[in-house]
């Protein structure tokens, strides 16, 4: 079309509203339906009998979306009918009905219900601009967007999805660097979820500056989204998950405590580094290596000075139980005789102007060139790239800057990607630009030592980047409302598929105070990813800088993470068999209840399915907490409070009030230092008896092979039941061999004189317990002195672990 053929009318009309219109054909597909309306094609697929697929576009071909979806749809029976108004499409969880007239779509469950319904205004245009418009429900609260600050309930504001570097920012400000377009909505009639596939810059509006609806929408591209509803939120993560992918079992060593700084070097800073968390008997199992690592900063090099022989100390660090994780940012230096550079542009594989000339921007290095992460070739050029660091010993990868982020913070949107093919702007790829780095990462990391498991950290990511690597939420502020603000963005991932994630403890940027660094390891303690960071020329921010108190705080629950490594570790198991959260946000256990969503309790989140943790600044020593129905256990004292109910408590700084969930099940091991060393023989086992049944899994398996694929891991339901009072371990699946010899189980709130162990009689003896150790007294004035709890005279049996099932009658 010539310019000459755009009439004065459609120029008004592309700056203006401009509806899908009214359905003029349409057919029955194996899938679903597809049809036309007066301004273009629409498709409705049926994945699952609880997943619908809605795509709406003004072409003759709808777009491909080649990232975030990894599954097809399930062969699974629905119906449509029509009548004069609509078409209705049914299946056994579902049934969407669309207004023939308008194209306006409700979603209602297998009773009628109504889950979601269009506005009037439905899938509509402003120009490229396309949007979905949607009546809010009756109580409708809106959960969810992943990486996305702000409180847990998202009515009333709106959000950008748009990869941003972001340094310091502040805890409602948007966009940060990774964009997930899921939500999920939650009301008096149900639960729903819904996927926007558009990689563009796109926006959710929870009802900002309107009251007429909510909606999403993204600057260009088709209407693709994939509807989900179940009957549990925990079933709809689950379901998007499914279509999105899981994460695989990180290695153990992951599950430990990282140290991180910007930067440490030279090596002999390093070697001290290490030795001092083994001299301090803190445990931990990660060293990061930050830009200073490399030459200029340039990706694949080391700094000869800094680091003259990284193999040897990176053999050296792993023989005290060290892994170390490199940064590699994208830009590569734009150097005649940098090999990377020579290769990639004789290559072509960097990402270039619309005439064929290499972009370049600022980063660390000066002028850059960015390799085309959305190229199939670039992959494999960094796969094979990543022999270097894997060469040199290096076991854990870290993809920063891969907004990607440049001096200027602004890259113009000509730039082009190769998008698998399809070719693309930068509108449209930024977006997955860090997630396919990560995704090189991995498959580098897989390829180079494949007998390992891979670990990728990102700080960039999209819908789906939970197969590839595990994210932190980039450089946050040294403050009490940034530490608050980061269990949140850890929920928010855990409700939009990133069960792996977590924040700089400490703070990135700005000084922490004693207190907030205390309780920020104390909280991060009960984080999926644990680890310390902080930013060039500040102070020593090591679990031992904030002085003696600290240091005790700090190892006091480092070590009670280690201790419940083997209840973390099975959580994220199940994380990747489910996708469900390990952080878990009280609204996927507890949505019907509208405490949580208060700004004094949306903080709170469920770790493991078991401990209910109460984020709270490092300033209080007393604190309200709501508890959600049911009975629950102070861990550290074993009272008893009520559920459905705020209670007050006590707070210091060497306690972060946490509850342990009714008839819950737990596992715990011995102290160690690092996940390569092997813990005493005897797993204890924590039970608390309720009016609820638990199910239970414990995983075990080698931490670091992919021997688990094949049959090498140990697996066995533990299900408490209340009506029974009684805790059935199954058999023991799988072929690896247990760490533990002897199961010593301690049984809460317990006062019968034996049990009976496959119906034999077994004496219950008693023991003080504690889960943290005492602080010294450093100034011990009586109003200095820290409390300690020990639980007093706790019963416990001890029985030899064996591969069988076993029956316990309390
Ligand atoms: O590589 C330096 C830092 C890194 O430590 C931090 O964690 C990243 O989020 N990086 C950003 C670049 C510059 C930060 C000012």
């Amino acid at each position: 079309m010539s310019t000459t053929d755009l009439s004065t009318k459609e120029r008004q009309q592309s700056s203006r509203f401009s509806a899908f219109g009214a359905i003029d054909f349409w057919q029955e597909k194996d899938y679903g339906i597809e049809g036309n309306t007066i301004s273009g094609r629409f498709r409705f697929s049926v994945f699952d009998s609880g997943v619908i697929r809605v795509q709406a576009s003004r072409f003759t071909e709808f777009e491909e979306n080649p990232y975030s979806v990894v599954s097809k749809p399930k062969p699974t029976s629905f119906e449509v009918e029509e009548d004069q108004m609509n078409i209705i499409i049914r299946t056994e969880k579902l049934s969407l009905t669309i207004q023939k007239s308008n194209f306006q779509l409700t979603f209602a469950d297998s009773e009628g219900n109504i889950l979601n319904q269009d506005d009037s205004l439905g899938i509509s245009w402003i120009g490229t601009e396309v949007n979905s418009y949607k009546k809010v429900q009756a109580n409708e609260k809106f959960v969810g967007l992943g990486e996305k600050t702000g409180g847990l309930n998202r009515f009333g504001n709106a959000y950008t999805n748009w990869n941003t570097d972001y340094f310091g920012y502040g805890i409602g400000d948007d966009p940060l660097y990774m964009s997930i377009p899921f939500y999920l909505g939650i009301h008096d009639k149900g639960q729903y979820g819904i996927f926007f596939d558009n990689t563009h810059k796109s926006v959710f509006n929870f009802g900002a500056s309107t009251n007429r609806f909510i909606y999403f929408g993204a600057e260009d591209g088709d209407m693709d989204y994939y509807f989900f509803h179940e009957d549990s939120v925990g079933k709809i993560i689950s379901s998007y998950t499914a279509l999105t992918g899981r994460m695989e079992m990180p290695p153990k060593w992951a599950l430990g405590f990282q140290q991180c700084r910007y930067s440490y070097y030279p090596d002999s800073e390093v070697y001290t580094l290490a030795k001092t968390f083994r001299d301090k008997d803190m445990p931990a199992d990660v060293i990061y290596l930050d830009i200073h690592h490399m030459e200029e900063y340039k990706v694949f090099t080391f700094d000869g000075i800094k680091f003259p022989d990284p193999k040897s100390m990176i053999a050296h660090l792993k023989s005290q139980g060290f892994r170390v994780v490199v940064i590699m940012d994208p830009g590569v230096k734009t150097q005649k005789g940098y090999l990377p550079y020579d290769e990639g542009k004789e290559k072509d594989l960097f990402v270039k102007y619309p005439d064929g000339q290499e972009y370049e921007a600022q980063v660390w290095p000066g002028w850059c060139a960015f390799p085309d992460f959305t190229k199939p070739e670039t992959r494999d050029w960094w796969v094979e790239k990543m022999k270097f660091y894997t060469d040199a010993g290096v076991d854990g990868f870290w993809t920063d800057m891969n907004e990607p982020a440049s001096w200027g913070q602004f890259t113009p949107n000509l730039i082009e990607f190769d998008y698998e093919g399809e070719g693309a702007s930068h509108r449209k790829a930024r977006n997955v630009y860090g997630m396919q780095m990560a995704r090189s990462a991995q498959e580098g990391s897989k390829f180079q030592n494949p007998h390992e498991r891979s670990f990728v950290l990102t700080r960039a990511g999209f819908a789906g980047i939970q197969r590839f690597a595990a994210a932190w939420t980039g450089d946050n502020v040294a403050s009490e409302e940034h530490m608050l603000a980061g269990v949140r963005l850890v929920n928010s991932l855990g409700l939009s598929g990133v069960a792996f994630s977590g924040y700089d403890v400490g703070g990135f940027a700005g000084e922490a105070s004693k207190s907030l660094f205390a309780r920020w390891m104390s909280i991060a303690a009960f984080s999926p990813f644990y680890r310390a960071h902080s930013m060039i020329n500040s102070n020593d921010a090591e679990p031992w800088a904030f002085g003696e108190e600290v240091e005790e705080i700090s190892r006091n629950y480092m070590k009670l993470r280690y201790r419940l490594l083997p209840t973390i570790y099975s959580s994220f198991f199940e994380a990747s068999q489910s996708g469900k959260a390990i952080s878990a946000s009280l609204a996927i256990d507890y949505p019907e209840d509208e405490n949580i969503y208060s700004q004094d309790f949306q903080n709170q989140y469920l770790f493991c399915d078991r401990f209910l943790v109460t984020p709270v600044e490092s300033t209080k020593e007393l604190m309200k907490v709501y508890l959600p129905k049911g009975t629950w256990t102070s861990l550290y004292t074993d009272q008893k409070y009520e559920g459905g109910k705020i209670h007050l408590v006590e707070c210091p700084l060497n306690y972060l009030p946490v509850f342990v969930k009714e008839s819950s099940v737990f596992t715990q091991q011995s102290d160690i230092s690092n996940v390569t060393e092997k813990p005493k023989s005897t797993l204890c086992i924590h039970v608390y008896p309720g009016s609820i049944d638990s199910q239970n899994v414990h995983y075990e398996d080698d931490g670091i092979s992919h021997n688990h694929k094949t049959g090498d891991f140990l697996k066995r339901k533990i299900e408490y039941s209340a009506q029974s009072k009684s805790l059935v371990f199954s058999k023991t699946e799988g072929g690896f061999p247990s760490d533990f010899s002897s199961l010593k189980i301690y049984l809460h709130h317990f006062d019968e004189p034996s049990v009976e162990v496959n119906g034999k009689p077994t004496q219950v003896k008693n023991e003080d317990f504690a889960f943290l150790g005492r602080l010294t007294e450093f100034d011990p004035l009586p109003d200095n002195l820290h409390p300690y709890h020990e639980i007093k005279n706790l019963s416990f049996i001890e029985i030899p672990n064996t591969n069988e099932a076993i029956k316990i009658q309390l």
